[in-house]
């Protein structure tokens, strides 16, 4: 089946962008229009003009007032836009309502987005994915457009019990669509079971780690830099839009599967979020998950919001995360940055201390960075003297060359290693199929009796996810 994406609906247009600020909007005080403004040139558009208005709240059906809506009027005939473009969310009849007032196409931020993930969409997964909330997201829009066609032939007066030719082009538009979004959600039920599992069965035999954060703020980067690359990094919102794995080589012989994924932004259309749920699988379930944010962006700590809030909504909750104070470097060469509103280095330090302070770009902080993911993996080292046969070589030489070895104890075709071992050891060795004992306790039994029924005294009193 052919995926009918609607690409591309503004690029390489000119757009003028709009942005109301009602009493109770937060907006950015040094650059209200800047995000909105990287989403545009992101998309390939050109940005013609901007107009602000502050309001007590939205008025009816043009959003703005007659006054501005005429000003904007204006601006769209002389700089000759193609596009306006609305950071505020607009009801499908505003949004009509205004492109006959403007005689121009209207559209709002999430649609914006909308468009930009059709165009990037590459996996068949993200294109069933935007299709599906493209769907949703037009559906009420063809609504609002058969209505007013409705009135325009002189159907029969729209009101409660009456049907005119619009109402009942809705009938069968709606049903389109109906079916449409059926056919396309089975599909993406069977790709999103075939992905589940894959995940699944990657979290079982290996430490995974996942990447997530706001969009833009170095998470390829990072992944190029920590594995043998290959992801996209590029000074663009949405720069990546799949899910990227590759093995992360810790050092030591230890190694762990990151991710790479889709970034999160602010108030994204939520039918998205719940489309790209099945992107997000591997940080949901990843083990530990590395929270980037980009220091040197004055909106770092409301990004920082968005992303926290987002992981719980995706329900990504159970796992210890390491926050990463990314492009630091930039932070040295912007000048006077408390005056551009950015906070600085040390006020994150206070406000973050287990945070790791680090450069994607130029590579620092890495070694600080693979230390604590390493450390994660491990988990807790306990003493433990773990029996195995003689025959089980391949254990042998894991346990030699991964834990520090206290005593060799050679017995009868078996040997008894005292070693400083973590969790993830044992399951590494469970999951090989290898009998063992474990202080003279078979090692399965060990593990439910007393590795995870004895807490140590330092993580007493921690949530199970920051143990
Ligand atoms: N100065 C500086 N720039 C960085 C650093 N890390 C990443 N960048 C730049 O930031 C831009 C975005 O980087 P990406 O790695 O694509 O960001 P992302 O988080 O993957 O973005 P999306 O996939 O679009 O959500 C690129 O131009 C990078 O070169 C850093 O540590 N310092
Ligand atoms: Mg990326």
């Amino acid at each position: 089946m052919e995926t009918d994406l609607h690409r591309s609906s503004v690029l390489s247009e000119s757009a003028v962008l709009v942005q109301v600020h009602l009493p109770d909007s937060d907006f950015d005080h040094h650059d209200p229009l800047g995000e909105l403004r990287a989403l545009v040139e992101s998309a390939g558009v050109k940005v013609a003009g901007e107009l602000e208005q502050n309001m007590k709240q939205p008025r009816g059906a043009t959003y703005l007032g007659k006054g501005k809506v005429e000003e904007l009027g204006f601006m769209v005939k002389q700089l000759k836009a193609g596009v306006v473009i609305f950071d505020n969310d607009l009801s499908p009849s505003q949004l009509k309502g205004l492109e006959e007032a403007l005689d121009c196409k209207v559209i709002d931020r999430s649609e914006l987005i909308l468009d930009i993930f059709a165009n990037r969409a590459t996996t068949r997964q993200a294109q069933l994915q935007v299709e599906i909330a493209q769907l949703q997201y037009t559906a009420p829009r063809l609504r609002a457009m058969w209505q007013h066609l409705g009135q325009v032939t002189g159907g029969a007066p729209m009101g409660v019990g009456t049907r005119g030719p619009g109402e009942q082009q809705i009938e069968i538009d709606r049903r389109i669509v109906k079916e449409r979004l059926d056919r396309l959600r089975g599909e993406l039920v069977e790709i999103a079971g075939r992905k589940e599992r894959e995940v699944a069965s990657r979290r079982e035999s290996h430490f995974t780690v996942g990447l997530v954060g706001y969009t833009n703020s170095g998470k390829s980067t990072l992944f190029n830099a920590l594995t043998r690359g290959g992801a996209f990094a590029n000074d663009q919102l949405f720069a990546t839009l799949g899910t990227r794995v590759e093995e992360w080589n810790l050092g030591g012989g230890n190694a762990c599967m990151l991710s790479d994924t889709v970034g999160f932004i602010r108030d994204l259309p939520h039918h998205l979020v719940a489309s790209f749920r099945s992107t997000l699988e591997d940080a949901i379930h990843a083990h530990v998950l590395l929270l980037l944010i980009d220091v040197s962006d004055r909106r770092a700590p409301q990004q920082l919001e968005v992303v926290e809030k987002t992981l719980t909504d995706i329900g990504a909750t159970d796992q210890p995360r390491i926050l990463l104070l990314n492009k630091c470097d930039r932070l040295a060469t912007i000048r006077g940055i408390a005056a551009k509103g950015v906070r600085s280095l040390d006020d994150w330090r206070e406000l973050k201390p287990e945070a790791i302070v680090m450069s994607a770009q130029e590579g620092t902080g890495l070694d600080q960075l693979r230390q604590r993911v390493m450390d994660s993996m491990r988990g807790e080292l306990r003493t433990v003297a773990i029996t195995l046969s003689l025959k089980e070589a391949r254990t042998i030489d894991f346990l030699e060359k991964r834990c520090r070895v206290i005593n060799r104890d050679y017995g009868d075709g078996v040997v008894t290693l005292t070693v400083e071992a973590g969790r993830r050891h044992i399951d590494l060795m469970l999951a090989r199929g290898t009998q063992f004992q474990i202080d003279g306790i078979a090692a399965a039994a060990y593990v439910k009796n007393r590795w995870d029924a004895i807490v140590p005294e330092a993580s007493r009193g921690k949530p199970l996810h920051e143990r």
